[in-house]
């Protein structure tokens, strides 16, 4: 669980927030994991939105709450969550009804989730390059230097070796773009990890057997996200494309992903940004 130490916070006013508090926003595939699962388990919560686009994340007051300044966070009666599936875990055992992770398999889905937060990055390069596609450096080079210079740099007392990620992720994007190479490599691996998956889902209704749980929320909004990328999921994987159908139509889904379906004059838009090179021909699929 990563749950913050007071001398990794220094925006000393959520210490004080009581009740459920979310820092997120809309557009973020982990913001969106954590309000789906927040809509099925039907918690209340209070919304403090972060304007990724704007750049606030990188501004010393989030800085001061994440240290790591990255969306989602949860400050749950004053006490600081980061990492979407540390706060999703935390809250599973707050609020256990309706369950979301199976009871004895918590373990098993800490490492089936660890696994899948191991691709986030890869996430990001695909949605960058095809969905989001900036025509220069994704993160301007002022809010950059804000978030090197800003927030404690620690996440439970030690020093936070995953803001050095970031700051590379986003200073070699500034150099090099999201380049065919990089697309190329993200996209085969979720090709191994979504074929896996529809295997799975040939023999069973959701990702861990008869019930819905965290897993299918997460895998989901991959898939989401993906599909908004050109990744072909009928044609590749269609016992995925299926139960991403199922899914999206619940209203707790449908909530969170339809206001994200962009109007086709803005996909016009990344095709002619892109020269028409799609996902699936940089990808070989
Ligand atoms: N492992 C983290 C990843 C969080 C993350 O990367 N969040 C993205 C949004 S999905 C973010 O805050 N990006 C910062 C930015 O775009 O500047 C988690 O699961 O919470």
């Amino acid at each position: 669980m990563v749950q913050l130490v007071d001398s990794d916070i220094r925006t000393r006013e959520v210490l004080g927030w009581r009740g459920v508090h979310v820092l997120h926003f809309m557009g973020s595939s982990c913001s969106q994991k954590l309000r789906i699962f927040l809509n099925l388990k039907k918690i209340p919560w209070q919304s403090h939105a972060i304007d990724l686009p704007g750049n606030e994340n990188m501004q010393p007051w989030f800085l001061g709450i994440n240290p790591r300044g990255l969306v989602p966070v949860l400050v749950h009666d004053g006490a600081v969550h980061i990492e979407s599936n540390d706060i999703i875990q935390h809250l599973e055992k707050k609020f256990p009804a309706p369950r979301l992770i199976p009871t004895g398999h918590e373990r098993q889905v800490a490492a089936l989730l660890k696994h899948e937060d191991d691709l986030h990055l890869d996430l990001r390069t695909l949605s960058f390059r095809f969905v989001f596609a900036p025509p220069g450096p994704p993160k301007p080079a002022a809010a950059l230097e804000s978030y090197i210079a800003n927030g404690s740099g620690t996440v439970q007392g030690a020093k936070d070796h995953e803001k050095q990620v970031q700051i590379e992720f986003w200073q070699r994007a500034a150099r090099e773009g999201f380049t065919d190479a990089q697309a190329r490599a993200s996209a085969l691996k979720f090709r191994a990890e979504f074929d896996a998956l529809d295997k799975t889902l040939l023999k069973q209704p959701y990702l861990m057997g008869a019930e819905l749980s965290v897993l299918d929320i997460a895998w989901l909004i991959y898939a989401h996200r993906l599909s908004l990328a050109g990744y072909p999921f009928e044609r590749l994987h269609p016992h995925v494309h299926a139960w991403a159908e199922r899914l999206r139509a619940l209203p707790e889904f449908a909530k969170e992903v339809t206001q994200l379906r962009r109007p086709a004059r803005q996909f016009d838009t990344v095709g002619v940004t892109q020269a028409g090179q799609t996902l699936e021909m940089i990808a070989g699929f």
